[in-house]
């Protein structure tokens, strides 16, 4: 296919970038970190989502060479923010079935230098199912160097809330179609509630994706949710506008 052959080139010329979306304190009112989200320029101007070419990536066995060279970029850019923020990273559920992937991003960050603590990786519900025991091990082998897990798109997905007993995540992260519906649907209400309700008894803090009106941000604070992102709070943004803007304005 053509894209596999395009996707090639675009990792070898570094046309693949982070881009950084701000996760807020919602109860401070202040920048925690950043999610880095991979986006592809194509040569005619156009952005490729990454749906579109992280499966490609991963059928073609490049998903390794472009996660390394993502998450490299994303910690030497992380490391000219303030001391205290966090850079979170997604990893797709195939990756956590490569065993030697914690020990990639290990070196990874010690070859860049940026202490493990500042660093959470994201992870969803069916990425832990499909290879339990070395899902398990990769996981075992980052938390172990400090690293902290979020769990991702909680609420959607096959599995049940068993994950939340087998493995003990740092952050979970509220689906944005919860966050999209919850005001014209009670229900939808009670559960991010019930989300909510969940974090606190667990000791896990909860973000909620997708925050895109100003009623939202009041109801979330009004539950008490703990970390907002969306585009109210901030769209993701290359390097050099997040430096230029949001950092120092806080
Ligand atoms: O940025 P956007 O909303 O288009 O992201 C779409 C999906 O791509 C999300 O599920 C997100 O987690 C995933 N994604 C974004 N960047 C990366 C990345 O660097 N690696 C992996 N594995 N997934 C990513
Ligand atoms: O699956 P994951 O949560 O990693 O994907 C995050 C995706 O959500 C990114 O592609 C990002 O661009 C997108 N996103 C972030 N904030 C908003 C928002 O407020 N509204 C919508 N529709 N998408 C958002
Ligand atoms: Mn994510
Ligand atoms: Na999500």
């Amino acid at each position: 296919v053509r894209i596999e052959g395009d996707l090639r080139a675009a990792i070898r010329q570094g046309e693949i970038v982070p881009y950084y979306q701000p996760l807020v304190d919602l109860k401070a009112n202040k920048i925690i970190g950043f999610e880095a989200l991979a986006r592809w320029k194509s040569a005619s101007g156009d952005f490729i989502p990454p749906s579109e070419f992280i499966p490609v990536a991963e059928e073609a066995g490049l998903i390794v060479e472009l996660t390394d060279q993502l998450l490299r970029r994303a910690c030497t850019d992380a490391l000219s923010w303030p001391n205290e923020l966090v850079l979170s990273f997604n990893l797709s559920p195939i990756q956590l079935s490569d065993r030697l992937l914690g020990l990639r991003i290990l070196k990874i960050l010690g070859d860049v230098g940026l202490p493990a603590h500042r660093v959470e990786l994201e992870v969803t519900e069916s990425a832990i199912i499909q290879d339990a025991v070395t899902a398990r091990i990769v996981l075992d082998d980052l938390v172990n160097a400090g690293v902290r897990i979020a769990l991702d798109d909680f609420g959607t997905g096959y599995s049940s809330l068993s994950q939340l007993s087998n493995y003990r995540f740092d952050k979970i992260k509220i689906d944005r179609s919860f966050v999209a519906s919850f005001e014209t649907d009670d229900k939808q209400d009670i559960v991010i509630k019930a989300i909510i309700a969940l974090g606190a008894g667990l000791g896990v803090m909860i973000t909620a994706e997708g925050i895109e009106e100003q009623s939202q941000l009041q109801r979330l604070q009004d539950l008490g949710c703990d970390i907002g992102q969306g585009y109210l709070l901030g769209r993701p943004a290359p390097i050099e506008e997040i430096t230029a803007h949001q950092v120092d304005s806080m």
